[in-house]
């Protein structure tokens, strides 16, 4: 075992000079984030001197590359009829005449002298066709140069063999939809008609992504035309879907899964083109529109991590998204009207968050449900917010699928170069209403008499086709036929299909469901590797400049607490834990406003060089051999965006200890959606565990009413807790509320050391980080401790306990404290360090020392309506045959008030409550707790059902084949 004092002085010398070399050290970016240049690229002299002889004329074509687009075709339902003059496009503003002539080589790929009609004629076909584009507000003259060569000066060619490819994907797409509607008429199925060619801009990118050497491209997709893209283009078999449509689970019975609507599937298939493959995993999504997006953003980013790309690279050459690519395919209404958009586009530049850039195709059917397009947003396109971080937009026709394959191929082209995001303006329009039940023409009589007036696109295309004499009516017919015929095979074979294993699978491997179990697992680590980890913790090079408070408080305070081995605080605690796992190879990352520093500056992983303001991070430096790092993202100003990100990130490896912290509790309730519709649920429907740790600030501190409370009361609410038998840990969401260092340690190292995976709620103080109780000694982290969900009384004499007060939380030091002060021997307070699982054996445990209890207590500082009473009271009473009574702040509008005088009082009032509760002069009726006895006894029976298991993690770590502190150890004595 790896022992500090016997690394010595010169081990501690060796990485501290390592720091000064470290690739990951200030000055070269910190471990996930690596400073680029701008790479913006000059024009050359001729093509300036070019431009300023043609002045008048280069205005025109600039007036072309910015304006152009007003009067594109576009829009394949255009009923409005609006006024295609645009008079920025007006030749007489330039002072030029249709006959001048003009150098043609102002045009990428153009040359000669020719007149300004022709010049005219020219730049209505590239920029004012069915594809057109918006590129002049791009950053640098790199990018705008770049887009104006690749519209101007190269075509795109097609060949009749992708031509024969696109039209069977989109008849098939138009024969699935028939089908489904004869077969599942009554099915809300939110079809691809009208908006078929969505599939060419899938194909395409399935040769441009095999073509460029990715393997790994993570889509995120809402209903419109999912099914078509499933069973069309992503494998998915149409007996699968057949299945589900008639009633039947996606999962096999065993997966015991709540399941999903059929357009909220996901699906992970292999696409091979010309022999190379690439990964296509389409995310599960909620009924939320959007909210998947920034979840996508970040399963993209741990696969980043997981290649070691870019950010995570040592090697300067690697960029961001070599391998893996970030698709985002919106609803227009939903693109234009769901802030989560801007809060993820705003993340896709930032350090610790971008991906490489992302690809968006907007499918723009001009209608939300029933909101047409002119009252859904207060923008021109449906795109605008991509101008908010300079991305380019390409707007194209739909019926022209070779156009929407060529919106793909630029689309992807500059993602490819300038590694940035970038839009497609998708224009189609929705055959029926909203689905396939509504009546649209309630609402949008107009455009529906377009719509119902017009063909369909694969019928344009196959016509086009025909009339080119590149297939004939009967191929067509032909497709139609034998693909209907598969169709009626794979819905004849819906009673025989069973569904497949899709979940525990390639990173997850190692991974299974949490056990129907209440399980111990031993989290603790060697002494010296704390002792290293600690030291480590606080120490910089030699020529980094720290601020001299720091020095003073934080590293010398640490120090001393690493050596006297008494009182470790709450941050050094979570150093430990970090840095164990990190010695262990697990990478941690943690996420959100200001985490570097922490919100009540307590943290510090993150140093800042008073100097140069350069960045060091300790914890990357613990040792030569270190296999983990930590990534400390802090954050932009969303809870949304980034809790999705991060749960994204936790999502895709469950290797990686994945944090996000608010900045205060109650921010979270900005990302509720993502609470709701993955982090708590997403097991349920999806089997897809998930190991996010939430950190959420809590108490009441005199911060006023919303910083008091993360309303832990909401995700009680929200967990499958049992309220009548026994829990185990397969509780979809665990919620504590830890009282010491310890604790905490144990409980984040828990999260990713055992082989299942849950999401983890922490009522995280903001009193406890400096409260001088609140400490744990260093032997509480060591092999053989572990994280306790009942902390028992260690004060009051057993027999003399006549009352026990039930706590969770900070509030436990204010009645301990007044316990003491009062000299009350004849009360106990037990603290519930876990609240779902409900921690029942524990306290089973705990309340057997006192036989002659007869008053349970439930005490917090939170209001009555508010808090883990509601949610302790029923389980502690119908699981221990108890009566539990409440004393503290009666029920409340607000978490705290906002006056100094009130606040008093209202502490006064719950100082009396609590009193009160000390007193146990709490109305418990004498003979409420009858029926104890029975009550055990169902209570046992019930326990039948949850076995108990312990496991000690360095013998699980070592079955693994992985011995970290030995193989320091060997390594270091080697050296000397
Ligand atoms: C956040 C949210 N609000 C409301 C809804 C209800 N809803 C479902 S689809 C839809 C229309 C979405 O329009 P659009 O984004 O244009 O997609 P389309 O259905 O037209 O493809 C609405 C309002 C929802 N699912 N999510
Ligand atoms: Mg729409």
């Amino acid at each position: 075992m790896l022992n500090f004092h016997e690394v010595g002085v010169r081990g501690v010398m060796r990485w501290k000079r390592l720091c000064q070399c470290s690739k990951y050290h200030s000055g070269v970016g910190v471990f996930g984030h690596r400073p680029h240049n701008i790479n913006d690229a000059e024009l050359s002299q001729e093509v300036i001197k070019r431009r300023y002889e043609n002045c008048r004329a280069q205005q025109l074509v600039d007036a072309y590359r910015t304006h152009g687009h007003l009067k594109a075709t576009v829009d394949n339902v255009y009923y409005r009829n609006e006024d295609k003059n645009i008079k920025e496009l007006q030749i007489s503003r330039y002072g030029l005449s249709p006959e001048d002539h003009v150098d043609f080589g102002l045009l990428y790929g153009y040359n000669g002298n020719k007149p300004v009609k022709s010049l005219v004629e020219e730049l209505d076909a590239i920029y004012c066709g069915p594809i057109s584009y918006e590129f002049s507000y791009l950053e640098t003259e790199a990018e705008r140069e770049w887009f104006a060569q690749r519209i101007e000066g190269s075509s795109d060619t097609i060949d009749n063999d992708r031509r024969k490819e696109i039209v069977k994907e989109l008849l098939e797409s138009q024969a699935w939809d028939k089908f489904l509607g004869i077969k599942y008429a009554t099915v809300k199925r939110y079809c691809g008609e009208g908006a078929e060619s969505l599939l060419t801009f899938f194909s395409s990118l399935f040769k441009l992504t095999t073509s460029e050497g990715v393997e790994h491209v993570f889509l995120a997709m809402a209903h419109r035309g999912k099914l078509n893209a499933l069973s069309g283009v992503l494998k998915c078999p149409p007996v699968k879907i057949f299945h589900k449509f008639s009633g039947k689970p996606e999962f096999p019975d065993e997966a015991n899964a709540a399941c999903d609507i059929s357009t909220h599937l996901g699906a992970s298939v292999d696409i091979v083109v010309n022999n190379k493959s690439v990964r296509f995993s389409l995310l599960n999504n909620p009924s939320h529109l959007e909210a998947s997006n920034p979840v996508s953003m970040g399963k993209t980013r741990s696969r980043q991590l997981q290649l070691k790309e870019g950010d995570y690279s040592l090697d300067r050459s690697s960029r961001m998204g070599d391998k893996t690519l970030n698709v985002q395919i919106h609803g227009d209404a939903a693109f234009a009207g769901q802030g989560v958009n801007q809060e993820t586009l705003m993340l896709s530049q930032v350090p610790h968050f971008h991906v490489g850039g992302s690809l968006h195709i907007v499918v723009n059917n001009q209608l939300g449900f029933t909101l047409p397009a002119l009252r859904g947003r207060s923008c021109r396109y449906v795109t605008d917010l991509a101008k908010v971080i300079s991305a380019p937009v390409i707007h194209v026709n739909g019926d022209y699928p070779e156009l929407v394959e060529k919106a793909t191929n630029i689309a992807f082209e500059y993602q490819r170069k300038f590694r940035k995001d970038v839009f497609i303006d998708y224009n189609c329009f929705r055959r029926h209403g909203h689905n396939e039940l509504d009546d649209p023409t309630f609402t949008n009589p107009l455009l529906y008499k377009v719509i119902y007036g017009r063909k369909s696109i694969p019928d344009i295309y196959a016509d086009k086709l025909v009339s080119d004499g590149v297939i004939t009516e009967e191929d067509v017919r032909k497709i139609n036929t034998e693909y209907t015929k598969y169709l009626q095979s794979q819905y004849e074979a819906v009673n025989s299909y069973n569904p497949e294993i899709s979940y525990y699978q390639n990173q997850w491997s190692k991974m299974s469901a949490a056990p129907i179990a209440v399980e111990i697992w031993d989290t603790g680590v060697d002494l010296g590797v704390l002792k290293l980890v600690g030291h480590a913790s606080v120490t910089t090079p030699a020529d980094f400049n720290i601020h001299p408070n720091l020095t003073k408080h934080h590293v010398k305070n640490r120090l001393l607490k690493i050596s006297d081995e008494k009182q470790i605080d709450w941050a050094t605690a979570e150093a430990l834990a970090f840095g164990s796992l990190l010695i262990e190879g697990r990478h941690v990352r943690i996420s959100g406003q200001d985490v570097g520093r922490g919100t009540f500056s307590h943290r510090h992983v993150m140093l800042v060089d008073q100097e140069t303001e350069s960045i060091h991070i300790p914890l990357n430096h613990i040792h030569e051999d270190q296999k983990g790092f930590l990534e400390v993202a802090n954050s932009i100003l969303s809870e949304e965006a980034v809790l999705g990100f991060e749960y994204g990130m936790a999502f895709d490896n469950p290797d990686n200890l994945i944090i996000w912290e608010a900045q205060f509790g109650d921010f979270y309730n900005g990302a509720q959606i993502i609470v709701d519709t993955f982090i708590a649920s997403g097991e349920a429907k999806w089997v897809r565990s998930n190991g996010l740790v939430m950190l959420l600030p809590h108490g009441y501190d005199g911060a006023a009413s919303e910083h008091s409370s993360c309303r832990m009361e909401r995700f009680l609410q929200q967990t499958d807790s049992l309220e009548s038998a026994p829990d185990s840990e397969a509780v979809c969401l665990h919620v504590a509320n830890p009282t010491t260092p310890a604790q905490y340690f144990h409980l984040l190292r828990r999260q990713v050391v055992r082989n299942y995976r849950k999401p983890l709620v922490v009522v995280a103080p903001k009193l406890l980080l400096r409260l001088a109780e609140a400490v744990s000694p260093l032997s509480d982290f060591t092999p053989r401790t572990h994280f306790h969900p009942v902390i028992g009384d260690y004060l009051a004499d057993p027999l003399k306990v006549k009352r026990v007060i039930l706590v969770s939380g900070k509030h436990y030091y204010e009645l301990h404290k007044e316990r003491v002060k009062g000299k009350v021997d004849d009360v106990a307070i037990i603290r519930l360090e876990a609240l779902s699982p409900f921690p029942l054996q524990g306290l089973q445990k705990e309340l057997e020392k006192y036989p002659n209890a007869r008053k349970f207590i439930w005490s917090q500082e939170e209001h009555r309506n508010m808090g883990a009473w509601t949610f302790v009271k029923p389980r502690f009473e119908n699981l221990l045959g108890r009566k539990l009574v409440y004393a503290g702040r009666k029920e409340a509008a607000t978490p705290a008030v906002g006056k100094g005088k009130k606040k008093e009082k209202k502490d006064k009032e719950g100082g009396e409550d609590k009193k009160k509760a000390k007193k146990g002069a709490a109305r418990v009726k004498k003979g409420k707790s009858k029926g104890r006895c029975q009550v055990d006894m169902l209570t046992e029976a019930a326990m039948d059902n949850v076995y108990y298991a312990c496991h000690n993690v360095q013998e699980l770590l070592q079955a693994r084949g992985f011995h970290p502190p030995d193989a320091i150890k060997k390594k270091k004595k080697g050296k000397r």
